[in-house]
């Protein structure tokens, strides 16, 4: 197994806990440049023939099968070590989870690549990030794990990843959102995640070039 992406969290993390958390042996390329990543795709990847919509991150499963598309890989891994969901209802409510939490995401992103970072992130925060918020404080409700089931899924490492990002850009969100924040540290103390950010310390920084001017995080 090989996960390819920046040297960065970016939309990598999720996938590298969901690794972490199945324990399957895998190996990382990291790369620091476009260049670096432009000729690796052109060259060596190009020839295992095995991912047909290069980008990154990618995960070469075997010398078959390639996976790209960040969401659809974390899927990937959840199906292939029983942490997608027990049932329909589990599964979609995990599919739709990780859909929000990607929204979030891209608001940070947008703060990261726009010319006055702190109107806009006031802004994000003000608009689409406490309303996304409060929706998934509402839907967790009282609920171990987010997708309602009685372990974790997928979801419930898509929204601790995202909730680190949140934090960051506003340190008034931990406070304002118990439930996720006690999600977050459920997540935390599993003890696959909580050895894997020991041993990468924070793995920082969230974002930087060439998708924002800024290291952000
Ligand atoms: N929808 C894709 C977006 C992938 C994407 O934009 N990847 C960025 C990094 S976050 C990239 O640099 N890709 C390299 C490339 O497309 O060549 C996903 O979720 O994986």
């Amino acid at each position: 197994m090989e996960l390819g992406y920046w040297n960065l969290r970016g939309l990598g993390n999720p996938l590298r806990l969901a690794l972490e958390v199945a324990g399957v042996d895998y190996t990382e390329r990291r790369f620091e440049s476009m260049e670096e990543w432009h000729t690796f795709r052109d060259g060596a990847l190009a020839k295992t023939g095995v991912v047909p919509f290069p980008s990154l991150p990618y995960m070469i499963v075997d010398e078959n099968t390639g996976v790209s598309q960040s969401r659809v890989i974390l899927r990937f891994i959840a199906e292939r070590h029983g942490f997608a969901g027990d049932d329909e209802v589990e599964r979609t409510a995990a599919a739709m989870v990780q859909e929000e939490a990607s929204d979030l995401i891209m608001a940070y992103v947008k703060v990261g690549q726009a010319e006055d970072m702190e109107a806009a992130r006031k802004e994000q925060v003000e608009g689409t990030v406490r309303t996304h918020m409060e929706r998934l404080e509402a839907f967790l409700a009282d609920k171990e794990w987010i997708a309602g089931g009685s372990s974790y899924t997928y979801a419930d490492l898509a929204m601790y990843e995202t909730l680190e990002w949140m934090w960051h850009l506003d340190a008034e969100l931990e406070a304002d959102y118990p439930k996720l924040r006690a999600l977050h540290k459920r997540v935390g103390e599993l003890p696959a995640v909580a050895a894997y950010v020991k041993r990468t310390d924070g793995d920082k920084p969230y974002i930087a070039k060439p998708f924002t001017p800024y290291k952000l995080g």
